[in-house]
C-alpha cells in the first residue's frame, strides 16, 4: 500500500473550482499534484502556484496552469509534505531544498494542509537534522554563528558530490540541534543570523495535518 499516495489523493477534497492553490514539493506532494492534474483534465478549473522548480515542472506537464505572485491576491489552499510534525503542529521541512519557497506560499495562503505518513509525527522536533538556508557569500562565518546555537552541521552536497544549491541559488546547513524543545525561539536567533535565508522550522501556522496509516486509515489534525 502507498500511504504517501493515498494521504496526499485524500487532501483533493479541500480543493474547489476557481481556487489558487499552492502545490508543496517533495514525494508526497508529487502524488497530489499528480491527482490534481488528473482532476484538472476532468475539467477542475484552478491556478497554481509552486513551490520548486520541480513541483512546477511536474504541474506544467500535467497542464495545471501556473501562475506567480504578481497575477493573484492570494492563494486558497496549499498542500505539502513535512519532515517531522510535533503535537503542537509545528514542522520541521526542508529535506527536499524547497523550504524558503515553502515557507512564502505556506505563509501567504489561508489554508496550509500537511500530508504525511505516520513516520512523521514526533513528540518533539529535532530528531530529522534542520535544514537552514545560508547565502553562498561568507559560508564558512555563517555555517560557524549557526553552530554557535548548539548544533553540528553540515554543508548539503548534491548527487554529484558538488555542494547542493537550492532553487534561490543558495547553500543547505544540515544541522543536529538534538531535541529542539524551543522551536520558536531557535527559529527566531537562527533567521537573526547575517546570511541565513530561512531555516525550516514552520512554527504557529496551524495546518491541517492529514496523517496516513499503513492500514489505510487517515488521521486529520488540526
Ligand atoms: C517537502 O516535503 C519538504 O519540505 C519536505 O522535506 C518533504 C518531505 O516529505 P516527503 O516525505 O513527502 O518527501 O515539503
Amino acid at each position: 500500500m502507498n500511504v504517501k499516495k493515498i494521504v496526499a489523493e485524500s487532501a483533493v477534497k479541500y480543493i474547489q473550482d476557481g481556487m489558487v492553490v499552492g502545490l508543496g514539493s517533495g514525494t508526497t506532494a508529487h502524488w497530489f499534484i499528480k491527482k490534481l492534474g488528473q482532476m484538472v483534465e476532468d475539467g477542475l478549473e484552478i491556478k497554481a502556484v509552486a513551490t520548486s522548480v520541480e513541483s512546477e515542472v511536474l504541474a506544467k506537464e500535467l497542464e495545471i496552469p501556473i501562475v506567480n505572485f504578481e497575477e493573484i491576491d492570494q492563494i486558497d489552499v496549499t498542500v505539502d509534505g513535512a519532515d517531522e510534525v510535533d503535537p503542537g503542529l509545528n514542522l520541521i521541512k526542508g529535506g527536499g531544498g524547497a523550504l524558503l519557497r515553502e515557507k512564502i506560499v505556506a505563509n501567504a495562503c489561508q489554508q496550509l494542509i500537511i500530508i504525511v505518513d505516520e513516520t512523521k509525527k514526533v513528540k518533539h522536533l529535532g530528531t530529522f537534522p534542520l535544514p537552514v538556508e545560508v547565502v553562498p557569500f561568507a559560508l564558512s562565518l555563517t555555517k560557524k554563528k549557526v553552530e554557535e546555537l548548539g548544533c553540528k552541521s553540515e554543508i548539503r552536497m548534491s548527487d554529484e558530490n558538488h555542494r547542493y544549491r537550492t532553487d534561490n541559488g543558495n547553500f543547505i546547513l544540515d544541522c543536529e540541534f538534538g531535541n529542539i524543545s524551543h522551536p520558536q525561539e531557535l527559529h527566531q536567533q537562527l533567521n537573526m543570523i547575517p546570511g541565513v535565508v530561512d531555516n525550516g522550522l514552520f512554527i504557529n501556522l496551524a495546518p491541517r495535518v492529514l496523517v496516513g496509516y499503513k492500514n489505510g486509515n487517515i488521521e486529520t489534525l488540526k
